[in-house]
């Protein structure tokens, strides 16, 4: 079967709810893409930065393998082996007390929300029915239909009420919103450190930092949004280490499986995770076995391969020759990390296109964005060679 075979088929009996390049992608290795027709790409989306670790890692695939041999699925109404090791090690990467772990983003996200309501009513005292969560325009945390209660985006609410009730909205960026937004009620602040779909917006500097303080100062839980900013997808660890924050709450996802498996977490101090008792939120496959192996050893291999600290000087160096660029197209080119945005005066998809010819798969957002976000294993001659197709395609 040929490219246009597998687009026929999909458009035929697939729902029509992306709009994907027309490419057919059957194998990934490392940095790199293959299509169906043997063509050859440089992943610079890495699935929406799932696949920090680069495709079919093989420490991760080993794990996998073993754990796949051993045992996937007990539920959580017997324990596993594997999930007190994920665990500790979701501890010392990130030094918060506690987590639970999920499989997609939007269930952490859910799981974050019900925790922080659940915490406003037990420790905080709202009134029942009452709690508040605050969060910023053109966010993004997921496609759930409480998720989706508070996007800022018609297309992603259009024909999908009634909406979940409870969230407030300020602008990103806006510490002085969000100190008018707190009320008594409010239960939380959730927020991503950087928006991602939103362009890869970096919030001025020192706004987490006064947002932590307001929500210490009134009792609010402050939770961050790390599912696409973190695991060294910024440059460090987690995005928020660029400021002095202590987060009540981190949520991760992604690329916590090196994009393997569905794998996602809520993190937090031992007294938020803490409000929940037995029976109060679950999941079927949430800590089973093989999603915690891999897991563990999607962490090993972000550690052992030092990506956060890659993907901060490889970001670095390739923002700067970003910037180089002459041309009239160009708007703006920002990023943290292998993270970049460059934002153009016109429709990004031709672009996007062009790369694609070029053996660079890129996507745009928001119409004018096109986002870089290769894998963090990409070397440097690896990022040249991309800016050469990059400079041709846009001048
Ligand atoms: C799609 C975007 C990226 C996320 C943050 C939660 C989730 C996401 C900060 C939910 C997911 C994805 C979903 C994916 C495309 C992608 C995306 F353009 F839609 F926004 F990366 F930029 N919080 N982001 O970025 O996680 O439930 O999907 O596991 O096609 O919708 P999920």
């Amino acid at each position: 079967m040929k490219t246009q075979d597998y687009i026929r088929l999909e458009d035929q009996y697939g729902a029509h709810n992306y709009h994907p390049l027309d490419v057919v992608i059957e194998r990934g290795e490392g940095i790199w893409l293959y299509d169906v027709e043997g063509k050859k790409y440089l992943d610079f989306l890495a699935a929406y930065s799932a696949v920090n670790q680069g495709h079919c890692h093989p420490k991760i695939a080993e794990a996998a393998k073993e754990q796949i041999a051993q045992l996937t699925l007990t539920s959580r109404a017997f324990r596993n082996k594997q999930l007190p090791l994920l665990y500790k090690d979701l501890y010392d990467i990130s030094g918060m007390d506690i987590s639970l772990p999920m499989n997609s983003g939007a269930e952490a996200v859910e799981t974050a929300i019900k925790v922080a309501r659940k915490w406003g009513y037990n420790k905080k005292k709202i009134p029942a029915d009452r709690a508040e969560i605050i969060v910023c325009e053109n966010n993004f945390h997921g496609r759930t239909t409480t998720v989706v209660s508070f996007s800022t985006e018609e297309d992603y609410r259009k024909g999908f009420g009634p909406f979940t009730p409870g969230f407030k909205i300020i602008p990103f960026g806006d510490a002085d919103a969000l100190e008018q937004a707190i009320t008594p009620n409010t239960a939380a602040f959730l927020v991503e450190p950087i928006q991602g779909e939103a362009g890869i917006i970096i919030p001025p500097d020192g706004f987490l930092s006064k947002a932590y303080e307001l929500c210490k100062k009134n009792n609010v839980l402050f939770i961050l949004d790390e599912i696409q900013s973190g695991l060294g997808r910024a440059g460090k660890m987690f995005a928020y280490q660029y400021e002095d924050v202590q987060p009540d709450a981190v949520i991760i996802g992604k690329a916590l499986s090196g994009g393997f498996y569905p794998v996602s977490a809520v993190l937090s101090k031992k007294e938020v995770l803490g409000v929940f008792n037995p029976g109060e939120h679950g999941s079927t496959f949430g800590g089973n076995p093989l999603g915690c192996a891999i897991a563990r050893a999607a962490l090993k291999v972000l550690l052992d391969e030092k990506l956060a600290g890659n993907s901060a000087e490889l970001g670095t160096y390739f923002l700067n020759r970003l910037k180089e660029l002459q041309s009239p197209k160009i708007k703006e080119v920002r990023g943290r990390g292998l993270w970049i945005g460059l934002e153009l005066t016109e429709k990004a998809r031709p672009y996007c296109e062009k790369l694609k010819d070029e053996g660079m798969l890129c996507k745009e957002t928001h119409d004018t964005v096109i986002r870089f976000a290769p894998p963090l294993i990409i070397k440097k001659d690896e990022l040249d060679w991309a800016f050469e197709r990059i400079r041709r395609v846009i001048q």
